[in-house]
């Protein structure tokens, strides 16, 4: 860490995910001299490649825009670089790199054959129109194309790009590479190779996951009040599966602020955050503007503000932090399952875990997106699409086989489980072996 520091000063969500994954594994890397001998974490720890490249489009006034595009192709130990690409204002390497980093363990804790990777741009959606969108994504998969392919590095969506952007990016990639195999991107439509459920699954998996981890301590997910950070896909999905298991959703948020919903959200409500995000305005007040009498607004407050059982972050990095984790259980929180990447600080996760709230990491929760990333592959591999069942089924399978392998690696000598440690470890052993027995490359 000393060493990484130094070297690359001011990365610090990059620094953050690194340190929170070294801590977790230290005792049982000790415990295997042919790791260090292999110097399996200095090699772990630096991506494998990075592209860098300018991306430069017309806006609708007809003036010139340049922003910078990057793919970080983190590891690919157990399978092809696998990550989504993310649009956002703050995107930096810094940040793709701790994103990559925990991509390639939350893709080891799948089940599948995936390896790491991250991509983005620090292009900003906010306020930008459709025909803005499309020549950004055609502009950036210009540069794009070369670094990527259905047997070498499969990009997705993250925050800033959803089904839209991945059509519009999709486009020009056949048109470029003049491949047509659709297995290249997923979250793709579903007329075009796109698997039913993809868009749902993030949200769903983090649901079937607090699932697990409720029945393990001995509780049900019905009835609780549910706070929700977010209003984009992945906490549209995690509030549909939250009402259908009988959930109450009592908030949701935006950069803008909070929207309370003291009797829980309706599905109508739920619908309506589809069109929130296609807006680009990036404002939840919509929603009470929309709504009115059944929510209410509060601008610059968090989700974390409105009394919950169980939290659940859905929005971006560090977006946790300790006074809210106070906050929270001064309030009676007494789960917080993240769903977002490292969506919550360190200190906040400290005092979880010292205050006896049950914590679960993003890499677990999550992982439930890319994995049906990955079923969507498979699919497209096979020239086939499988039914919303069977996709469901195999979605709850993975959730209960991570839940099972953080279990396994976690759990503390008084039965209760670590969930960041068992996360961390489990994913860690099975990078590590796969980079062993490859050789020293
Ligand atoms: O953070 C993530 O796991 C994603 N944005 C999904 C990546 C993917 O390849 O589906």
């Amino acid at each position: 860490m000393t060493r990484l520091e130094a070297k690359y000063p001011g990365e610090n969500e990059y620094l953050q995910a690194v340190r929170e994954v070294l801590e977790s594994v230290e005792e049982v890397y000790n415990q295997h001299p042919e790791f260090e001998q292999a110097r399996i974490v200095e090699r772990m720890v630096e991506p494998d490649r990075i592209f860098t490249f300018r991306v430069t489009w017309v806006d609708d006034r007809g003036q010139v825009q340049t922003n910078l595009g990057y793919r970080v192709q983190f590891n690919s130990a157990i399978g092809p670089y696998k990550g989504g690409l993310r649009f956002h204002r703050a995107v930096t390497p810094s940040m793709l790199k701790f994103l990559g980093f925990e991509q390639t363990f939350k893709n080891a804790l799948t089940t599948l054959p995936m390896g790491g990777a991250k991509g983005g741009s620090d292009f900003d959606p906010a306020g930008k129109s459709d025909a803005e969108i499309m020549r950004f994504c055609q502009a950036f998969m210009y540069e794009l194309w070369q670094c990527i392919g259905p047997d070498q590095d499969i990009p997705a969506g993250d925050v800033g790009v959803g089904g839209r952007e991945i059509g519009y990016l999709y486009g020009m990639y056949k048109k470029l590479a003049r491949e047509y195999n659709t297995g290249v991107l997923t979250g793709k439509g579903g007329t075009w190779g796109g698997s039913v459920l993809r868009p749902e699954a993030t949200g769903f998996g983090a649901l079937y996951f607090t699932q697990h981890l409720l029945h393990k301590a001995g509780k049900d997910i019905a009835g609780q009040r549910v706070a929700i950070s977010g209003f984009g896909n992945v906490a549209w999905g995690a509030a549909t599966k939250a009402l259908q298991l009988g959930a109450k959703v009592v908030a949701i948020s935006g950069p803008d602020g909070v929207c309370a919903i003291p009797d829980g959200i309706t599905p109508e409500m739920i619908d309506y955050m589809l069109e929130m995000r296609a807006s680009n305005r990036n404002r939840v007040e919509d929603m009470a503007d929309k709504f009115p009498g059944k929510t209410v607004f509060t601008a610059g407050k968090k989700a974390w503000s409105v009394p919950c059982d169980i939290a659940l972050p859905c929005a971006f990095q560090n977006e946790l932090a300790l006074e809210d984790a106070q906050e929270l259980k001064a309030n009676g929180c007494w789960c917080c399952c993240e769903v977002s990447n490292m969506g919550c600080r360190p200190e906040a996760i400290h005092f979880f875990q010292q205050g006896g709230i049950l914590f679960a990491p993003g890499k677990a929760v999550n992982a439930g997106g890319v994995a049906t990333s990955g079923l969507e592959m498979t699919q497209n591999a096979q020239h086939i699409s499988w039914s919303g069942k069977e996709v469901d089924e195999k979605l709850h399978y993975i959730m209960e086989s991570i839940h099972h392998q953080c279990v396994q690696y976690g759990t503390r000598p008084d039965g209760s489980v670590d969930y960041v440690k068992g996360a961390n470890i489990a994913g860690f052993m099975k990078v590590a072996r796969a980079m062993l027995e490859q050789g020293i490359i």
